[in-house]
């Protein structure tokens, strides 16, 4: 079959969700050159919902010379950008139009509770769109003084056929954190959503065609990783790929990227974000804020504030309020199709099986699992929210990434001691600080090596605001100015008025 389509009838979504499995290329959906399929999983059920077509370098190359086609004839700078603007807008109209849609494949296929993919994951991914739409007709050069016989001037071109590589954990908004910028600043593109999930791509791909965007502009791959992922890397018609996802294929990307065409990399990667408790700090606040920090998305959002260092005079009042937040997401997690569920599985086996192994190392290594540490009922890859106290600098649950419902609480005593502990680590995506104490807050974030810095709140993003990270967290930014303008390169235009030789 070359679509997938299923009648739902739950609380929150009444009605049918479907998607067309082939390949999106050149504006049609085409079945791959080599047969191959990617059986997909409910991971609240751990049942096969679904089968979407893989495939392969050969439909990357299709993909490609679409893509390439496109920008010479139909986008690039042939089209102003108020017309990409209007595109833009267009394809976020739709998406809200079909935003119960959208939210009810993610809910089904990452696991998501329903009511976080609506008011997250879709609000952010249709702001995306709208913002860059902004943009599309904003962004240009300067001209530069130099001498009177001359006139110099700077233009922003796009790069031509762009590569995106999503991860699983928030499928259609990061797919639009790339594809917006992208486009607004004329580049074509070729996407290949994650493996794991790659329903809403799909559903993606038909607003993209009923917006009216010229064929080839957006072009969508499914398939795995090391085939469509990697010959994507290693196109030498594609002048820049943006990746989201581990720091492992991150490091292949752009050992992919020196072995061909010297390709621009963006990488947004893993990180092990510090986010320190004072003294002083407002103790609700940042219990509550500290627990979303960790627990949001069952703890798959690179963000994540994982490593809590609590100031030792409130570390035994925080402990006991952050375990009462932990035990009551504990009795929200479930069905992710329930209104009152706020926590449900881990997307995959291997992902379930990557944090309980990260939970059991800890336990050997002598931590403690202060509340949580278990699978939750025995029917879906759910994990209990997890605070971890006890735990030594050197043990791999404070140092790796865990991507899971799973906090290391530490204690500290000086703002010195914390700062050091807080950047002993490979990553730098985000860091939070509470205190009431406003010279301290500032002092103490920039001196911490991240990205991104949360005052008084964790994960408080904006798609104004760039997000991207410092050390091995990654390369470039997403969102704000700085989102476009890693889409865009820069032309110097030296104009003589007159000086002879
Ligand atoms: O990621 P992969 P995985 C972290 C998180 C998680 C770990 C592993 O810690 O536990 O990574 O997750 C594609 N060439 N993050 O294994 O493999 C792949 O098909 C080109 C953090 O699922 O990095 C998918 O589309 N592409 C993160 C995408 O890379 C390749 C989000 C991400 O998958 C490829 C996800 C290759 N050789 C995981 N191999 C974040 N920063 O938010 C795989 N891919």
């Amino acid at each position: 079959p070359t679509s997938f389509s299923l009648e739902l009838n739950t609380p929150v979504y009444r009605g049918t969700v479907s998607v067309d499995t082939r390949l999106f290329i050149g504006g049609s959906f085409v079945v791959p050159v080599e047969s191959g399929e990617i059986e997909v999983v409910n991971p609240s059920t751990t049942k096969v919902i679904a089968s979407v077509y893989a495939g392969t370098a050969e439909d990357v190359d299709l993909a490609v010379a679409a893509a390439k086609k496109a920008y010479k004839n139909s986008w690039g700078l042939k089209v102003p950008g108020t017309e990409r603007a209007r595109l833009l807008k267009q394809v976020a109209d739709l998406l809200e139009a079909n935003v119960d849609e959208f939210a009810a494949l993610e809910a089904l296929n990452v696991g998501k509770p329903f009511m976080m993919a609506k008011n997250m994951d879709l609000k952010f991914a249709v702001s995306t769109l709208r913002y860059y739409a902004g943009w599309a007709d904003k962004v240009g050069g300067k001209t530069i003084e130099t001498n009177e016989t001359k006139f110099s001037y700077t233009r922003r071109e796009p790069y031509g056929v762009v590569g995106n590589i999503i991860p699983w954990n928030l499928p259609l908004l990061l797919l639009c954190n790339k594809l917006a910028p992208a486009l607004a600043a004329g580049n074509t593109v070729v996407i290949k959503p994650s493996e794991v999930t790659p329903l809403t791509a799909l559903k993606f791909a038909e607003i993209v065609s009923q917006a009216g965007f010229p064929p080839g502009v957006v072009n969508i791959v499914n398939g795995y990783g090391n085939t469509v992922g990697d010959a994507i890397a290693h196109h030498h018609d594609i002048s820049l790929v943006s990746f989201t996802g581990s720091t492992v294929v991150g490091r292949k990307i752009q050992e992919a990227a020196a072995k061909s065409n010297l390709k621009v990399v963006h990488l947004e990667l893993g990180g092990k974000s510090p986010n320190i408790i004072f003294d002083d700090a407002n103790l609700e606040q940042a219990v509550k804020w500290s627990s979303s920090g960790i627990f949001f998305n069952m703890g798959q959002a690179c963000i994540a504030g994982s490593r809590i260092f609590v100031q030792a005079g409130i570390y035994d009042k925080f402990i006991a309020e952050m375990t009462k937040v932990a035990q009551n997401l504990g009795s929200h997690t479930g069905d992710p199709f329930e209104e009152t569920t706020q926590h449900g599985p881990q997307v995959s086996q291997v992902q379930f099986d990557r944090v309980m192994g990260h939970i059991r190392s800890a336990k050997t290594a002598g931590a403690t699992i202060h509340v949580g540490g278990y699978q939750h009922g025995n029917g879906g890859y759910f994990i209990q929210p997890t605070i971890i106290t006890d735990v030594k600098p050197e043990m791999k649950a404070v140092k790796e990434e865990i991507f899971g419902p799973v906090a290391s609480l530490i204690k500290f005593e000086t703002e010195e001691e914390v700062i050091e502990m807080a950047n002993n680590t490979t990553y730098g995506l985000a860091c939070g600080v509470f205190t009431e104490n406003n010279s301290r807050a500032i002092r103490v974030v920039h001196a911490l090596e991240a990205g991104m810095a949360f005052v008084n709140c964790y994960g408080l993003v904006d798609v104004q605001v760039p997000f991207g990270g410092y050390k091995q967290s990654g390369i470039g930014r997403e969102w704000g100015q700085e989102g476009i303008e890693e889409y865009m390169q820069v032309k110097a235009v030296h104009v003589n008025l007159g000086l002879k030789i």
